[in-house]
């Protein structure tokens, strides 16, 4: 058996497989065929046939109805189900890690690190679903009691993005089942077969606590699921990760409604190299950043900002580093970096690269596709004198630009000129830089590090934006939040009725 075949059959994925599930899958499934390719070689894995408007509302209604018992199940027994997620994803980790490394071409390791990721979070839930506070207040009124509290919010649509085709999905999911809401999960149409495998483990789960509905996925086009979705008054809440421009358009269709939307959208993320930083860990930061998942992160570090008294000698450090980075396989041991997604991502590498010399910028190293089959490009680093515009865009692809400053202010400035705001890193040894990269004048970004590269974020903080990148948050923190609705209640224990603000209003 191929190790291709062996994965597949771990996680009980067949060569055709339906797209549409609330529990059990939906079959006979009638919608248009996809085929999942395998970027590593260009050639197909295996196909799923998606859901058409029909499968659509069989998944959405029934989302919505098992929404109502749902939310009527106490917060810490949700957690129950979300903790037995969390085990089923340890037994899976291995072959599910693998299936993401294949289906979207990260580097094992990384493949294994997000199936990790969904662990974490199913954790980080099953505490949480005995933390769901409200505060009380003090009430103005004699014998009032006011408070706060926290009502499941319904239906909510998850619309993920290939790079992380699973994790991102387990921040939501998680949060939303221990908050009570149900989820209807419309994967990218790059990588339906992860969701796919994530869907039969959540089967499992669901069918092991009697129920059905809490955990739903629909794959399809944009433009039939995606649109119905976004659209749908069942669906109070939308968390879109993707472009800004279809983020544009996704929160839009929402507003619209009334419907709430968690946007996580493009960064242009970037790192300050202050002269009294420890280089040797700036280094390897920014190599893990700019080149890991082929550049494929919202957090993939795409500019680098050098004072100019070590500028030459970090640029000539990182060219001899990209030499040694083992482009390959992302299955294979000692490979570093993988292959792209699929051919639009090489044209946009392309093109990209083509901006860059129309605009002034000197490639220092990279800059071709690597020739061999599947969508191989080669780690690139572009020098520029100032930013240009094809820099202040977000291209989803291992290009690294690097800039020159002389002051801190300087270097701040220029970083937060772009129009988006996800993550910013500085490196140094100084108490003062650190601060004032973290100040109210620092970093506009919804995630700044010290030390630190961009990306790689763990999921205990919240995580997302600024700026065009659409100020969402998710995973961590308080972002259990988005996904209830606060209600705000007042009780009256007197036999009088005090009107707040002293305002009177009596019958004689
Ligand atoms: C993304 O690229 O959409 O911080 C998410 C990181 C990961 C999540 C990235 N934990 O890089």
């Amino acid at each position: 058996m191929s190790n291709v075949q062996k994965i597949l059959d771990d996680l009980g994925l067949k060569a055709t497989n339906p797209g549409a599930c609330t529990g059990e899958w939906i079959t006979p499934a009638a919608g248009r065929e996809l085929v999942s390719i395998n970027p590593t070689t260009g050639e197909p894995i295996a196909k799923v046939i998606q859901a058409d408007e029909a499968a659509y509302e069989k998944v959405m209604q029934t989302a919505a109805d098992n929404f109502t018992e749902w939310r009527m199940v106490p917060a810490p027994v949700r957690g129950e189900v979300v903790r037995d997620l969390g085990n089923e994803l340890r037994k899976f980790k291995d072959p599910l890690g693998r299936l993401v490394s294949l289906e979207m071409g990260k580097i094992k390791s990384e493949g294994l690190g997000e199936v990790q990721e969904m662990i974490d979070m199913c954790d980080f839930a099953v505490g949480l679903s005995r933390q769901l506070y409200g505060p009380t207040m003090m009430s103005e009124r004699p014998r009032h009691r006011m408070y706060e509290q926290w009502h499941p919010l319904g239906v909510v649509g998850v619309i993920s993005a290939f790079n992380f085709p699973v994790a991102v999905w387990a921040w939501n999911a998680a949060l939303a089942a221990v908050c009570g809401d149900t989820t209807v999960w419309k994967p990218s149409s790059s990588t339906p077969l992860t969701a796919i495998a994530v869907q039969n483990i959540c089967n499992t789960v669901m069918k092991r606590h009697g129920l059905t509905g809490i955990f739903n996925v629909a794959i399809g086009p944009g433009s039939v699921v995606g649109e119905r979705l976004i659209n749908d008054p069942r669906v109070p809440l939308i968390s879109f990760t993707g472009s800004t421009k279809m983020g544009r358009h996704v929160s839009e269709a929402c507003a619209k409604r009334f419907g709430r939307s968690i946007l996580e959208l493009g960064g242009n993320n970037a790192i300050i190299v202050e002269p009294d930083a420890n280089l040797d860990l700036a280094l390897r930061a920014i190599l893990f950043a700019a080149v890991g998942t082929a550049g494929q992160r919202c957090t993939s570090l795409r500019r680098l900002f050098l004072h100019s008294s070590i500028a030459d000698d970090v640029v000539a450090k990182l060219v001899k580093a990209y030499g040694s980075i083992t482009i390959g396989n992302p299955l294979d041991d000692g490979i570093l970096m993988g292959p792209l997604v699929n051919e639009g991502a090489i044209k946009d590498y392309e093109n990209a690269l083509e901006k860059v010399r129309e605009q002034g910028g000197e490639i220092v190293t990279g800059g071709h596709r690597v020739d061999r089959p599947g969508y191989y490009v080669e780690p690139t680093i572009v020098r520029l004198k100032s930013q240009i515009p094809i820099s202040c865009d977000e291209t989803f692809a291992p290009i690294l630009y690097v800039l020159t400053y002389d002051t801190l202010d300087e270097a701040v400035r220029t970083h937060n000129s772009v129009p988006q705001g996800l993550s910013s890193a500085i490196f140094t040894s100084s108490m003062y830089s650190a601060e004032r990269f973290l100040s109210h004048e620092g970093s506009d970004c919804g995630i700044a590090n010290v030390n630190i590269g961009t990306s790689g974020a763990e999921i205990g903080g919240a995580f997302g934006g600024e700026k065009e990148t659409g100020g969402g948050r998710e995973a961590g923190s308080d972002s259990w939040k988005a996904y209830m609705r606060r209600q705000t209640c007042t009780i009256n224990w007197s036999t009088e009725l005090p009107l707040a603000q002293g305002v009177s209003f009596d019958i004689d």
